[in-house]
């Protein structure tokens, strides 16, 4: 039974979570709000196990975040820099090219690549990024460039949004990473980034990624000036495109980091909220496969707990992050295979290695090559064990 002014209500929801039912808006608002916090876990771990029975994933990737500088000013952002900031930066090809070669090393399987939105550099510049990533090593997926990035590619091109992804994926782009969503609803959205591309703006261009055949992610950034109501308008959003494209892989909860950011009085949002959000996702999106406990920005100890609130995936190894680093995140840079393997055995859970594409991986020899094995058979993580 859960707890709460609505237990009559939260009851019938619950029951049809259960059943395998899709919950409303106002019932996720009422869950959001109101559910018991351990209730709502074991219910998002109900979703979680049927869709992912006791596998973990984990990726080897290298992040990639080529300049700083950024025409907006989204005020949640401590990443950004202005022209003239002593930390701005920007990447040269080689600086890419030694990026790429670390990544190679690492055997990582992906690129994540993002940045800001420099408006002294070209299509052309962002366009060269995929290019010299993929023809140095064609083999490594590269997941790059937000809605926001596409839409401010289509402003310099004056092309269409469709036409500047296209032109990305010929060059090398594998998939698209779920940031720059933040809050659709514009009553927040207008008051954190009220210049970049808006809700509808960034659902346009997943939808034309997925036309196009590029699978991509989602996120949500909370634990600002957001509310429960506003969460659970942006699940609804992204359920409703992807019962229509089926091109989301992955959803990803940010939570906020305050420290060095126009946000920097707020307090950052507790583990517990951490939790609500995480189990609210899983059961809203009932047609994502997987949602994504990154560990970067949970810690390693939210994240681990996760593992039983709906989330089936802890990111990867990630090196070279900035974006939550600059933002006062604590935890470490990168972790080893062996780091994350023993967080997912201590939760009790299994870890399949991943690519972006949630193929598994196969490591051969030292560990640094790999291929693709077979494809991954829910079924057979309820009867492996694992011991730490
Ligand atoms: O869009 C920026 C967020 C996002 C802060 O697709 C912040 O696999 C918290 O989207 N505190 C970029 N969050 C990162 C991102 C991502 C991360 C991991 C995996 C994937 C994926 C995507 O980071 C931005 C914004 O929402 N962000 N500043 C901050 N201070
Ligand atoms: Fe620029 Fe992205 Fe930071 Fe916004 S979140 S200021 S678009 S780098």
């Amino acid at each position: 039974m859960i707890a709460g002014t609505n237990d009559g209500i939260i009851s019938e929801i619950a029951a049809k979570i259960e059943a395998g039912g899709r919950v409303t808006f106002d019932e996720g608002v009422i869950l959001a709000e109101q559910a018991d916090l351990l209730e709502l876990g074991r219910l998002a771990n109900r979703v979680r196990e049927r869709k992912n029975g006791n596998f973990a994933y984990y990726n080897t990737n290298i992040h990639l975040n080529p300049t700083n500088v950024c025409v907006y000013r989204c005020v949640f952002c401590a990443f950004r820099s202005d022209l003239k900031d002593a930390k701005r930066y920007t990447f040269t090809d080689d600086m890419i090219l030694e990026r790429v070669a670390e990544a190679k090393a690492a055997g990582a399987t992906e690129i994540h690549v993002v940045g800001g939105l420099h408006h002294q550099k070209g299509f052309d510049w962002y366009l060269n990024v995929v290019r010299v990533i993929h023809e140095a090593c064609p083999e490594i997926h590269i997941k790059a460039w937000t809605a926001v990035e596409i839409n401010w590619f289509s402003y310099l091109t004056k092309q269409s949004t469709r036409r500047v992804l296209e032109q990305m994926r010929d060059a090398g782009l594998g998939s698209m990473p779920g940031g720059g969503a933040e809050i659709f609803h514009a009553d927040v959205r207008d008051k954190i980034c009220e210049h970049k591309a808006d809700g509808e703006e960034w659902i346009k261009i997943h939808r034309e990624a997925h036309e196009l055949g590029l699978r991509t992610n989602a996120t949500m950034l909370y634990g600002h000036i957001d509310q429960p109501m506003h969460w659970v308008d942006h699940l609804c959003r992204l359920r409703t495109l992807q019962d229509q494209t089926h091109g989301f892989q992955t959803f990803i909860p940010l939570a906020f980091h305050p420290d060095n950011t126009g946000l920097d009085h707020v307090t950052k949002p507790s583990g517990l909220t951490d939790l609500r959000v995480m189990a609210l996702s899983r059961i809203m999106l009932d047609n994502f496969d997987h949602i994504k406990a990154y560990w970067i920005m949970l810690g390693e100890k939210t994240a681990q707990v996760a593992l039983s609130f709906g989330a089936d995936d802890l990111d990867g190894t990630v090196v070279h992050e900035l974006i939550y680093h600059d933002a006062g995140a604590k935890t470490p840079e990168g972790l080893t295979v062996d780091q994350i393997h023993r967080l997912i055995i201590e939760a009790g859970r299994i870890p399949v290695e991943r690519d972006t594409l949630y193929r598994r991986v196969i490591r051969e020899g030292n560990g640094s090559t790999w291929r693709i094995g077979e494809p991954i058979r829910v079924n057979d993580s309820r009867v492996a064990t694992v011991s730490v």
